[in-house]
């Protein structure tokens, strides 16, 4: 059942985005706060401890490692795979609920990252990209990202920052860039363009309000140049009648269907996703 308004999927439709308020309540943050951070101080299983990924910054050691250890972690790939408290976090049910607005009833959810910044990171960018680029399946309009800030964000702690409309735009050309952390591309010719940042609007939200928003929309969040945390819950929804794109692997997504039911020739959920699955599909691994 969906539970957008007609002004909220028409404003989805229009921008390629939404903000859907108070999706979660304050005592979900803090377990889910706290969960993280237990995980990033090494409470995983021995198999899942390289699913806890440190900012380029210190990984590379420009900066020195920061007293507390979660200060430097950036994300936690895919923590639904190893901690059933993350494994709950693919079925959220308002977000769910807003999402089947959008997508149906049929409703598989993939890769799920807690994603951080760490403070005092100011160089700590995701460049402006678009989804679409790693997913390879379609129709891509029928797929969303779900992006749920756990502390309160703005523009001076890495907000979300999306460009109105962009979703309208074929997938760009994507590159790497120096200093950027791995698997983080950006969109040629439109990070660094004056004429997207300036249309670019960065989203203030409290902690539990929820953004969907359109793979194909252009966003990007700037580094946190306060001194208090920035985490994100983030994942994707896909519907179930998405279609692989013949010849591109798709194990690695390890896809859980999360609403109504499944179809044949369409994505399939995996079984027992792997805990090694990367976050970048091989072909932009180049393997
Ligand atoms: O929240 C972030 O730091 C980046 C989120 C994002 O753009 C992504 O994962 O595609």
């Amino acid at each position: 059942m969906g539970s957008l308004s007609q002004e909220q999927i028409a404003h989805y439709a229009e921008q390629g985005y939404v903000v859907v308020p108070g999706v979660l309540e304050d005592d979900e943050i803090e377990r889910y706060r706290e969960r993280a951070r237990a995980i990033s101080l090494g409470d995983a299983p021995e198999e899942a401890r390289n699913r806890v990924v440190r900012d380029i910054a210190f990984a590379k050691g420009r900066l020195p490692l920061p007293e507390d250890p979660e200060h430097a972690v950036w994300k936690i790939i895919n923590p639904d795979r190893f901690d059933p408290l993350f494994a709950e976090a693919l079925r959220f049910p308002k977000v769910l609920d807003a999402v089947s607005s959008l997508l149906g009833d049929d409703i598989l959810a993939f890769l799920l990252m807690f994603i951080y910044k760490p403070p005092g990171v100011p160089g700590s960018e995701h460049p402006f990209h678009q989804d679409a680029l790693y997913f390879p399946f379609s129709p891509h309009d029928q797929c969303i990202g779900v992006w749920i800030p756990l502390d309160p964000v703005a523009e001076a702690n890495g907000t979300l920052t999306v460009v109105p409309g962009s979703h309208r735009l074929e997938t760009q050309k994507h590159a790497v860039r120096e200093g950027i952390n791995f698997g983080a591309l950006a969109a040629e010719g439109i990070e660094g363009n004056a004429e997207f940042h300036d249309r670019a609007v960065s989203l203030e939200l409290p902690p539990g309000d929820c953004v969907l928003f359109s793979p194909h929309t252009l966003h990007r969040t700037g580094g946190n140049r306060t001194s208090g945390h920035r985490r994100v819950i983030t994942l994707h929804m896909a519907s179930a009648h998405c279609k692989p794109i013949a010849d591109l692997p798709l194990a690695e997504y390890g896809f859980t269907s999360v609403r109504g039911r499944t179809y044949e020739g369409c994505l399939q959920p995996l079984e027992r996703p792997g805990l090694r699955l990367a976050t970048a599909p091989s072909r932009l691994r180049g393997d």
